[in-house]
């Protein structure tokens, strides 16, 4: 059983308008397509929404503010998120989060943390690394600081963002994901703080659109599976942002970046996963889905919402010939 929860939060995103990503997700036929495949799917409905509408100044160069943007906000939501997510998990479901901007992995990955400790591997389908904290992080949103939070980094910063950072962690915390189970597929945007960092984390496996131009995108899922039994978490959470995928494929986005995966390989990438988690030995199972990102006031004709259903519907099992 897959339980839907939507999470209409865009504060930290670059630009507003992801909010209206769960809505566009349903739109596109989420639930019929899963169904389809045979799935029991709840929907839980949608968790928080936003009652202001951000104003985004032009860009600062010079001044950086003492803080993290919609701080208060977002410390109020994502104690929201993990609990809806940890209950799914108690259930025996799996939890498939709509966002939204990316900061809600925070909750939604924190309530893996809370239910398998660190026995999770995180598989970072996205174009941008995520790993900034609030002392490297250009803009000061905080989704893209969510793969930084969920590895409990520390760093040096002003007190106000020192005792906000604190907070986010004590949130994701006991439990954080270790360096050497975080995985990325589609990188190509990557800030220099966050390329140092990426070095640091012994273990970790960053899949660039370069490698995938080099090796071949079945290579590197192959080498992701490897790496997958090497890491020997039993568990597998997917954060899917939709911009790994071409803005040509999916322009409703606020952080699009050109170079990212076709449809094709993006389905590729899906079924090749789903092919592997079949397999009777494999020694990890997909607990959890983000599907975040999607931005209806970037995009035309909803076409990034049906292109990121018709991609959960390949992970989920959906094939051409239809042989399950
Ligand atoms: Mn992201």
């Amino acid at each position: 059983m897959i339980e839907v929860v939507g999470v209409p939060f865009d504060l930290c995103g670059r630009l507003p308008g992801s909010r209206l990503g769960p809505s566009a997700l349903r739109l596109a036929g989420l639930f019929a397509a899963l169904r389809s495949l045979g799935y029991v799917i709840e929907d839980r409905g949608d968790l928080v929404t936003p009652d202001v509408v951000p104003y985004v100044p032009p860009p600062d160069p010079d001044s950086r503010p003492d803080a993290i943007r919609f701080f208060a906000e977002s410390i109020a939501a994502l104690p929201n998120i993990k609990e809806a997510v940890v209950s799914i998990l108690g259930r025996g479901s799996l939890p498939l989060v709509a966002g939204g901007d990316h900061s809600l992995s925070i909750g939604s990955v924190a309530g893996a943390l809370a239910t398998f400790g660190d026995d999770l591997a995180v598989l970072w389908v996205d174009a941008h690394a995520d790993l900034n904290t609030p002392s490297s992080s250009p803009s000061l949103n905080m989704h893209g600081m969510s793969l930084a939070a969920l590895l409990g980094l520390r760093a040096e910063d002003t007190p106000k963002r020192s005792e906000q950072w604190g907070r986010v962690l004590d949130l994701v915390g006991p439990a954080f994901v270790r360096p050497s189970r975080v995985a990325w597929f589609g990188l190509r945007d990557v800030d220099y703080g966050e390329r140092r960092q990426i070095r640091e984390m012994v273990g970790c496996l960053p899949v660039t659109m370069h490698d995938i131009d080099r090796r071949g995108l079945e290579n590197r899922v192959a080498a992701l599976d490897e790496w997958l039994r090497k890491a020997k978490a039993r568990h597998l959470w997917i954060s899917f942002d939709v911009d790994a995928m071409d803005p040509v494929l999916a322009p409703g986005t606020g952080t699009a970046v050109r170079g990212g995966l076709t449809y094709r390989e993006a389905h590729l990438l899906a079924e090749l996963l789903r092919e592997r988690l079949d397999l009777k030995d494999c020694p990890y199972r997909l607990v959890g889905l983000d599907i975040v990102e999607t931005n209806p006031t970037r995009d035309v004709h909803n076409e990034t919402a049906l292109t990121a259903v018709e991609w959960a519907a390949s992970l989920f099992g959906k094939t051409i010939l239809g042989d399950r």
